[in-house]
């Protein structure tokens, strides 16, 4: 049965998905990382430290923090330290540009950040100009004079703290996702809905225990990796392993699952082929511990599927979810697959497929995918007019297109939007497009999605060049170089097709559509 908001106390702080744990399992391992391992009482002992020193730092409720960190016992404690107090949560992406993070900092304006030292480098460069920021803490070295680390930040602190009495629809966590135009959109979510998503997809679908360990190639500060390698497994006292590398590297997920013996695993798509293309896995790594996977962020061609299953005999869970939504709302179930599909929706979840006049559409056509939800955000962080037509009352409209099957499965059909997905990464084409057009060779182009020989979805970019420019090899090269001294580096264009016209409407505009393969 679906867990309904109603049933949660009115004063409910979603640091009870920690500490529900502390009287039945208090001394078991919670958390497993490279660099350290703490039981439920230990990780709780120190989110009560970060919170005390927040406090004394100043920190009120409702107040916004910034928590950018790679996946560590930092960002955890941080995290439910920030939420405890009442505090917002900003997980911020650790592979953004600076002028991203400018865009995102200056949008909330946060009075503390808490960063590890390897992304300082990224604030450094736009810090100055921040001046709402006041309180740098980092995780290892603090270079500037005034910043604090971590471990001097909670050092003395007391071990006990008072959460704050949050009413169950407080906000407690903002994370930005892409949009279009390139300018993120900050996503707020209330203390509810973690355990609500926490009981409706990972008790009553994948049927989390206590005995499961998670692990996840998607990172905490995506809403993916926080439910589904934290908030969930916690939910049912089961324990995590964290990774502080990148999972686009297949041997570091897969020598964590060998050293640390997870049962789940949480991927995107581009993980499970980057995996299977690795010659000796299965020589290599023990993967027998793992009783399930999960994939969602881009759909999972069923090939890929089907491949995964006979390497490794384990089946993969496909299910869409979004930041809006929190997590996954149409999903597969452990023992009921349909490879290609995002599967059936989620109890305590509705869904429709609509025309443009929100009438239903009948079974089988393709329409836009919306869904009803507890869990479900209900704005975007000072974006009114993009709030208005994304949060429409209880419904929330995905940008995506979909059709269901008559056995009640429901097909992804691409965006309805040029927006893409890629490695479970959303891209802008007119970001791509933007830093392309700065070469000096290039005239004019466009980006669209092409599927790779996995059948994932890449940026290609068309170009049109200036005169006296050669569209050869070389030119290629040093477009993708361009690409990736002013993008993330997954943003680049993995083709290059020189044009002598692009298609346009009659008003100029590019027609991205007509250019898809
Ligand atoms: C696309 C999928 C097909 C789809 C996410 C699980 O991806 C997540 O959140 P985002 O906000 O993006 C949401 C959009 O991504 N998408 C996600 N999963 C699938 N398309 N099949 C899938 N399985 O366009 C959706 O609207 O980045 C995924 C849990 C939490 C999440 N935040």
């Amino acid at each position: 049965m679906p867990l309904r908001a109603d049933e949660l106390p009115l004063h409910y702080n979603c640091v009870d998905i920690l500490e529900r744990n502390l009287a039945e399992r208090g001394a078991k391992d919670a958390l497993f990382s490279k660099q350290r391992t703490l039981t439920f009482a230990q990780v709780s002992a120190e989110v009560n430290q970060v919170g005390n020193a927040l406090r004394a730092a100043g920190v009120r409720e409702g107040e916004y923090v910034g928590l950018l960190s790679l996946d560590l016992p930092e960002w955890v404690t941080s995290f439910f330290g920030i939420v405890k107090i009442g505090g917002i949560a900003i997980g911020m992406n650790a592979m953004l540009k600076p002028y991203e993070y400018e865009y995102i900092l200056r949008d909330a304006r946060p009075r503390v950040l808490i960063v590890h030292e390897k992304l300082l480098a990224g604030i450094e460069e736009i810090r100055d100009g921040l001046e709402f920021l006041e309180v740098v803490i980092v995780i290892g070295a603090a270079e500037r004079a005034g910043d604090t680390t971590y471990a001097a930040f909670i050092e003395g602190q007391s071990e006990e703290c008072v959460a704050a009495p949050s009413h169950r629809d407080d906000f407690c966590s903002l994370n930005y996702s892409s949009g279009t135009t390139g300018e993120p959109k900050g996503i707020l979510h209330a203390h509810k809905d973690y355990p609500i998503t926490a009981h409706n997809w990972g008790v009553d679908v994948m049927a989390l225990t206590e005995a499961d360990r998670t692990f996840a190639g998607a990172k905490l500060f995506f809403t993916f990796g926080l439910g589904g390698n934290l908030i969930f497994p916690w939910y049912v006292g089961a324990s995590v392993v964290l990774l502080d590398g990148t999972p686009r590297v297949p041997s570091n997920v897969l020598e964590l699952v060998d050293r640390f013996k997870p049962t789940i695993l949480y991927n995107a798509p581009t993980g499970y082929a980057a995996t299977m293309a690795m010659v000796d896995l299965k020589a290599t790594y023990d993967l027998s511990s793992l009783r399930l996977c999960v994939s969602a962020g881009e759909a999972l061609p069923a090939p890929i599927w089907q491949q995964w299953k006979e390497l490794t005999g384990l089946t993969i869970i496909d299910g869409i979810g979004s930041t809006e939504a929190f997590h996954i709302f149409i999903s597969n179930w452990p023992d009921d697959v349909r490879p290609g599909s995002s599967g059936k929706p989620v109890p305590g979840f509705e869904v429709r497929i609509v025309d443009e006049e929100m009438n239903d559409l009948p079974q089988g056509e393709v329409g836009n995918l919306i869904v009803k939800g507890e869990a479900t955000a209900l704005s975007y962080l000072h974006q009114c007019a993009r709030s208005r037509e994304t949060f429409l009352g209880e419904w929330l409209f995905t940008g995506d297109k979909y059709r269901v099957d008559e056995d009640g499965y429901y097909w992804h059909a691409g965006r309805s939007d040029d927006m893409l997905k890629v490695g479970g990464i959303w891209t802008s084409p007119v970001e791509v497009e933007s830093a392309l057009i700065s070469h000096p060779a290039v005239q004019e182009c466009a980006v669209v999605a092409k599927r790779d020989k996995s059948d994932l979805v890449k940026p290609k970019a068309f170009v049109l060049l200036n005169p006296g420019y050669d569209g050869d090899e070389q030119m290629q090269v040093d477009l993708v170089s361009h690409c990736v001294e002013k993008l993330s580096a997954y943003k680049r264009p993995r083709w290059i097709e020189f044009v002598t016209e692009l298609p346009k409407t009659a008003t100029g505009k590019i027609q991205r559509f007509k250019l898809r393969g």
